[in-house]
């Protein structure tokens, strides 16, 4: 095992695994590379922006190695968009959470100076000023570069730096206080005991960037992609060694600090700027006061290139009215405050061959077509591949294979072919054509009128089927822990999976049969079948993969289920079998009762169960099995519908509970429209306390927050407590 592989993605790789990957020959691998690139991205992209992973963690980790031993042992391989790339950070939930006193708010964009023009007036208008071009001289803006960072939020306590979080959804972010700590310029003192929250923005600075590329480099490892990807993941590892060893850096740009009778301390940006600085905080001192709108634009005009010469990266400015009595004037909307916008600066575009355009078969049937370019680096990245949607964007644009075309980064992040460069053609491209039948099934393919989709109409072409059962015993799903992706492709391979309840059917003997898979990894595998066999009913909705249904919808789903179907006095096997045959009946007009469900959704909703194939889909699971548990009762409100007993509240699980696995007692929290959290605070409403609760408990009787039994639990989940 190499010390620096590990490096690569938080995981060892075995020298046994870099020999096998080598003895494939490079051809071989680089097959094998382009395969694993998409799901680990696809299952990476999940994880972190919506965690909801649809690929078990354990599995993501046996494929990030082999593709690790693959990149390794062909380093000619490597592109700087390869998952391996991304700093290894640790799995949500990994840190306690931290609820932010005050929410961090989210800021409004704008892409050209008319936007911000308009922004202006907007503002001028909110605070009764007369409209540009009339002079307002009593509002001034302040201009900060806008950091290309990870936001974060800082409690100091007289002084002492007490407590860091991430940003998070800007409720509730992660407690990162360790590692924050090995941020040299954060102080663990203030210059004067002040008690504040301070706010600001931790990134990598393109120097120590380029430091860690050129060591990896000479290693022969694979480089960092760009410094944002670096930085976050930074801040986000587990061992803060590893943190302390990347040598992060930080701006504050807010500061939250109550003076003696209440109010703050300061009345401006630019007074809190300056009061940051002299508390000892870092300060970027690239940024103007007291501007018109005029000169903020001269600030964007005078950076737009003099940025790729700073030491960090920006990527844009933030305008923000300087006075706090005008901010609080104009307010929040949305929590987006009125009174601060970021402008962005336009992409950075590059020119590249697209040599090939590849349709792709998705969950749905759906035909994608892909870009595939040569390698090109922009915005801080190498990029080969974008979707280009669907044909009608290809032709919308004109894209032809072999053509040279422009590509960006939309929002520096997603890569986007904006146009062919017809100029450049020589006549030997090609129109691109969907395939008249399935790359993968060979079914004719589909196209209905009026829409822009072609889709592979077979339900069983294997591209669809492969996906729909990932996604039913993922993670989201009926969350079979270890039924990955190489052990899906075997079990359909063979024939021993056809349909979902046939997971349920499998014996421990049909499992040892795999590859690679002795009597005690069959054992282990049927146990967590076995263990999935029950679940909430709003996961096994979102198993089923319900066109528009996510994990929300599939949670406000059961709610009105289980108040349609009461399951009091009845077997929750029985309970799931008359819901499996009931559902087929449901009509848009029923499903448009549901909270949160409109009629678009209420139509697709309606239109899957309709369809025979799903009537067949719920007698098989019914048959297989598998049981789908009742959410908590919900008390019954004026309007006919449910209240939810737990609504704004925030309960902690801890220890072991007899009637309830971690996941479904959390899910049951959920359902009742509460929040379960991971770490008791002041904020927390209850702990519910099992078998074995330890610190967590001593916490919440430390803090006077209520601690409830199991029975305590239950009866507060139906409403009666
Ligand atoms: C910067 C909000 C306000 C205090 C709300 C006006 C959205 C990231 O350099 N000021 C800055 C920067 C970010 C800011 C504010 N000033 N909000 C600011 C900011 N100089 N980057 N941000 N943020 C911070 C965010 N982050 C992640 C996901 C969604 N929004």
């Amino acid at each position: 095992m190499t010390e620096s592989a590990e490096q690569t993605v938080g995981l060892p790789v075995a020298a046994e695994a870099v020999d096998a990957a080598r003895a494939m020959g490079q051809e071989a691998a680089a097959h094998r590379q382009a395969d694993l690139i998409p799901i680990l991205v696809r299952a990476g992209e999940l994880y972190y922006q919506q965690d909801a992973p649809e690929i078990p963690d354990a599995e993501y980790d046996d494929l990030m190695r082999e593709l690790v031993a693959i990149e390794s042992a062909f380093p000619v391989l490597v592109t700087p968009d390869s998952p391996t790339q991304r700093v290894g950070a640790a799995p949500t939930g990994a840190f306690g959470e931290v609820v932010h006193g005050r929410p961090m708010l989210s800021l409004g964009n704008v892409f050209d100076e008319d936007e911000l023009r308009a922004f202006d007036q907007r503002v001028r208008r909110g605070l009764g000023l007369p409209p540009a071009p009339a002079p307002a001289p009593e509002l001034r803006y302040v201009a900060e570069l806008k950091i290309d960072g990870l936001a974060i939020s800082l409690r100091f306590e007289r002084g002492r730096f007490v407590q860091g979080a991430t940003r998070g959804d800007g409720t509730t972010g992660e407690d990162v206080t360790a590692n924050l700590k090995t941020i040299s310029v954060i102080p663990g003192r203030l210059r004067e005991p002040a008690t504040a929250v301070v706010r600001g923005e931790v990134f990598m600075p393109k120097a120590e960037f380029a430091r860690i590329n050129a060591a990896r480099e000479e290693a022969g490892l694979p480089t960092y992609a760009n410094p944002r990807n670096s930085g976050a993941g930074s801040l986000r590892q587990i061992d803060s060694r590893v943190t302390a060893e990347r040598r992060l850096s930080s701006w504050t740009y807010q500061l939250i600090e109550d003076g003696p009778d209440g109010g703050p301390v300061v009345a401006s940006q630019s007074e809190a700027l300056a009061r940051l600085a002299a508390l000892g905080l870092p300060v970027n001192p690239d940024r103007a006061e007291g501007l018109d709108i005029d000169a903020v634009c001269r600030f964007l005009e005078e950076w737009r290139e003099e940025r790729h010469g700073l030491p960090y990266e920006t990527d844009g400015v933030v305008v923000k009215v300087d006075r706090f009595d005008q901010q609080a004037r104009l307010g929040v909307v949305a929590r987006a405050p009125r009174w601060a916008i970021a402008y962005k600066f336009p992409p950075e575009q590059v020119e590249t061959v697209m040599e090939d355009i590849v349709p792709y078969v998705g969950r749905t049937g759906t035909l994608t077509p892909v870009a595939h370019m040569r390698p090109t680096k922009v915005a801080g990245s190498t990029v080969a591949r974008a979707t280009l949607h669907n044909l009608d964007e290809v032709r919308r644009k004109d894209l032809r294979i072999g053509d040279w075309v422009v590509l960006q980064k939309a929002g520096d992040v997603i890569p986007e072919v904006v146009r062919s460069i017809p100029d450049r053609r020589t006549g030997a491209e090609r129109l691109f054509e969907m395939p008249a039948t399935c790359p993968v099934c060979a079914t004719a393919i589909v196209r209905d009128e009026g829409s822009v989709r072609h889709y592979c109409p077979n339900p069983k072409c294997p591209a669809r089927l492969s996906q729909e059962f990932a996604h039913f015993a993922g993670r989201g799903g009926m969350d079979i822990e270890g039924a990955g992706w190489s052990v899906l492709e075997q079990l359909l391979e063979r024939g021993l999976v056809k349909t979902r309840g046939d997971f349920y059917r499998l014996t421990v003997d049909d499992l040892e049969s795999l590859d690679r898979f002795a009597r005690k990894s069959a054992e282990n595998l049927k146990t967590s079948i076995e263990r999935s066999r029950r679940r909430p009913l709003a996961r096994v909705l979102n198993a089923l993969g319900i066109p528009q249904v996510g994990e929300q919808t599939a949670i406000d789903l059961a709610g009105w289920i289980a108040s349609r179907w009461p399951s009091e006095g009845t077997d929750a096997g029985e309970w799931t079998a008359l819901v499996a045959r009931s559902l087929p009946g449901v009509t848009a007009e029923e499903l448009q009762e549901v909270p949160g469900i409109g009629p678009v959704v209420a139509r697709a909703v309606a239109g899957y169960f309709a369809d025979p194939e799903t009537a067949s889909v719920l007698a098989d699971l019914v048959d297989a099995g598998v049981v789908a548990e009742p959410p908590a009762r919900r008390v019954a409100s004026g309007s006919g519908f449910a209240a939810e007993p737990l609504a704004g509240k925030t309960v902690v699980v801890t220890g072991t509970l007899a009637g309830f696995e971690r996941s479904a007692a959390e899910e049951a929290i959920r359902a009742a429209g509460g929040k379960a959290a991971g770490s008791v605070s002041r904020n927390t409403s209850y702990v519910v306390a099992g078998e074995n609760a330890g610190s967590k408990l001593a916490k919440a009787t430390e803090l006077g927050v209520p601690v409830l039994d199991e029975e305590g639990f239950r009866r507060l989940l139906a409403g009666e407590a």
